[in-house]
């Protein structure tokens, strides 16, 4: 008994110094970002009442009942001065939920709220709920758009047949959640967003057609559609506005990862961008902008990634990738991306807008071929030159 205790007190004490660790910048950074040291959040960051059973007499052993295994793709806000994730925990089951971690200061001492988020079903319940997108719209609700993921009863056989849709809630409190009904689309969508301003009176979702579950087939790119009836949603036109080519970061998917940031020069995009190659799929991010008074027209698209996965980075439960779908437009211009590594665990990277749309509106945009390639970096070379 007396053993039992100290165990739980070393336990304590060790997760204790795992959540308050500081945080520091990395010291040498690209320019554009600045990565912090540590992971911000891992599957060890999980309240411990969510794992460990403490009563002696069921759980002598002082096992993990519940174990956890990853703490991923998060939406992001700030909410009255503190820093908040909707971060998307894996169990070791494979379920996905959700669950609110706050921070005072957006880079370390994240906290998980004590209970998960209870979230109602739609009609039809989900397997499998993942990477909610949080939107602060101008109607008040502060709404979270996110993958619902349900096997495909259309063939009973294939057990790994999958049919992925657009889930709505809406919140005052991250407590309290009202569902929705699924976004109606005639395409599987995964990676839908809300836009947070009317646009025409309407509400309006970057969306992500795709043929198949993991196919996007022929769903050209990140799509926009708006929408009256946020109650009863239904996507009835997509245009895509920022399509895939061949051979680029984005041949295989994109799609939009947290909303837009509204800045002077433009609303300015961060997304995702997937190619195959021998190691499977490679999941790495973008930025590009489109037009204050037309978010679907694109002002500037830097060629190539914004950020790749880095170190132990590339080393999860899905090799090589990065993945977002929260970041905070803070005071003083301090930009906080949060992305997770492989699938696996949860960082933050730092940037201002200032630096984010100089980089959107000065890298070269991809030529899309090799010889157009070597044009532009003679182009800057000669710049260079000139400089004496
Ligand atoms: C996984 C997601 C993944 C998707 C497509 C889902 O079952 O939970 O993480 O993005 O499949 O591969
Ligand atoms: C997807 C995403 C993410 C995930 C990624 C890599 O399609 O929606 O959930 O991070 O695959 O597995």
């Amino acid at each position: 008994m007396q053993d039992f205790k100290e165990r739980v007190k070393a336990l304590r004490t060790r997760h204790e110094e795992l959540i308050a660790r500081p945080n520091r910048p990395e010291e040498w950074d690209n320019g554009i970002f600045t990565r912090y040291e540590n992971p911000i959040l891992t599957a060890e960051h999980t309240p411990l009442e969510w794992r460990y059973d403490f009563n002696p007499d069921t759980n002598p052993f002082l096992m993990q009942r519940i174990m956890m295994n990853a703490t991923l793709n998060s939406g992001a806000m700030k909410w009255n001065g503190r820093y908040l994730l909707v971060v998307r925990v894996e169990g070791a089951d494979r379920k996905s939920f959700f669950a609110v971690a706050e921070s005072p200061n957006g880079v370390d001492n994240f906290r998980f709220w004590p209970e998960p988020i209870t979230l109602p079903e739609d009609t039809i319940p989900a397997t499998n709920v993942y990477d909610m997108r949080l939107t602060a719209h101008e109607d008040g609700w502060i709404y979270g758009v996110f993958c619902a993921e349900r096997h495909d009863d259309s063939q009973p056989a294939n057990l790994s047949a999958a049919t992925a849709t657009a889930g709505i809630a809406r919140t005052k409190n991250f407590v309290d959640w009202q569902r929705l009904p699924d976004l109606k689309s005639r395409s599987q969508q995964r990676n839908v967003v809300l836009h947070p301003e009317f646009v025409g009176g309407k509400y309006a979702f970057y969306t992500r057609p795709q043929d198949g579950f993991i196919d996007t087939g022929s769903g050209g790119g990140i799509g926009w559609a708006t929408v009256s009836d946020i109650e009863h949603a239904e996507i009835t036109d997509e245009q895509i506005i920022n399509p895939r080519h061949y051979h680029t970061i984005m041949e295989v998917k994109n799609g939009e990862g947290p909303h837009p940031i509204k800045t002077p020069q433009g609303w300015l995009h961060l997304a995702h961008g997937v190619r195959a190659c021998a190691s499977g799929l490679r999941y790495v991010l973008y930025l590009y902008m489109t037009a204050l008074d037309d978010p679907t027209r694109v002002i500037a698209q830097p060629g190539g990634y914004f950020m790749v996965p880095k170190g132990e980075e590339y080393v999860g439960d899905v090799m090589n990738v990065v993945f977002s779908n929260g970041w905070i437009a803070d005071t003083d211009d301090r930009v906080l991306i949060y992305y997770a590594s492989s699938d696996t665990r949860m960082h933050v990277a730092e940037s201002s807008i200032a630096r984010l749309t100089d980089y959107c509106l000065n890298t070269p945009e991809d030529g899309l071929t090799t010889a157009a390639s070597v044009e532009t970096i003679k182009k800057l070379i000669a710049r260079n030159r000139a400089l004496g």
